[in-house]
């Protein structure tokens, strides 16, 4: 029989700028994933724009996660992304229990920040709790300023020790890891991994496209998931999500997109698709 895994992806859907669900769904979709979506919040464009409308969902969750419960759907993986309130974050919690109880694998991205700051709708109570939701997970995605927020330690964005940064966010060797984005003063990002299953630890460098993209985390770690999804060890799907990602931002450089409205995905999805 042919593999055809389900995800349960809660992450908000935001109008204009790349982001969250507008590259969860095409992504795992083109990879082969059927995509059960519950988004948390509707936004009229990520929190990188000024102004933005901004309806929180949380009352949506409870009923629908647990009409999720009555029909017979059996998730391979959920992954969450940006959450929209402290209270959705415990409902995500308990979900995510629930269904890695069942044999979901949990991929849990604490998106909560960047360049050492936490996006416009994240409270520190949203942060404690964000840190409390990875504890159910397989898999944590931070770049380095949720890095700094899970561990409760003050931002750093040029780490010396890597490998003891990636120990300290898995949770003693119960999680596996990857940090993304490392921008590197040489001109490279890197992406540090350490794989629970195996306990090894690696880091894959490519060179920086030339300006940082919006939504950037979210296509990464929906790539991530697609490839992890299709049997590859995470070695391997590191290494091709950072590819993909690479490619992705190099595009939009040389076209001269805008940080906010994100890299052209749409363009080079063909890549990523299932045969
Ligand atoms: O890419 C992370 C993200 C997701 N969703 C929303 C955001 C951001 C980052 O700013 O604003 C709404």
């Amino acid at each position: 029989m042919t593999k055809f895994p389900r995800v349960a992806a809660i992450h908000d859907l935001s109008g204009i700028g790349l982001c969250s669900l507008s590259e969860v769904i095409p992504v795992l979709s083109a990879m082969g994933v059927r995509c059960n979506t519950l988004p948390c919040a509707y936004l009229s464009s990520h929190t990188g724009y000024e102004g933005f409308y901004f309806r929180d969902l949380t009352d949506a969750m409870e009923p629908s996660l647990s009409h999720w419960e009555t029909l017979d759907v059996k998730f391979d993986a959920v992954y969450t992304g940006f959450l929209g309130s402290a209270e959705q974050i415990d409902i995500v919690q308990n979900f995510a229990r629930r269904e890695r109880r069942k044999g979901a694998f949990v991929l849990i991205d604490p998106v909560m920040g960047d360049d050492g700051k936490s996006y416009k709708t994240y409270t520190p109570e949203m942060c404690r709790r964000m840190g409390s939701l990875a504890a159910e997970a397989d898999l944590i995605t931070p770049n380095l300023t949720e890095a700094a927020l899970l561990l409760d330690r003050s931002y750093d964005p040029q780490p010396a020790d890597l490998p003891a940064l990636l120990k300290d966010l898995s949770d003693g060797g119960r999680r596996s890891v990857v940090v993304t984005g490392i921008r590197r003063p040489e001109g490279h990002v890197t992406t540090a991994w350490f794989d629970a299953k195996s306990g090894e630890y690696g880091e894959v460098v490519r060179p920086f496209a030339g300006q940082e993209y919006h939504g950037t985390g979210d296509l990464y770690s929906s790539v991530l998931l697609g490839f992890l999804l299709r049997g590859d060890a995470l070695e391997s799907a590191v290494g091709k999500a950072c590819d993909f990602v690479h490619d992705c931002a190099a595009l939009a450089f040389s076209m001269g997109i805008s940080r906010n409205e994100g890299v052209p995905f749409e363009l080079l999805l063909g890549r990523i698709a299932q045969a």
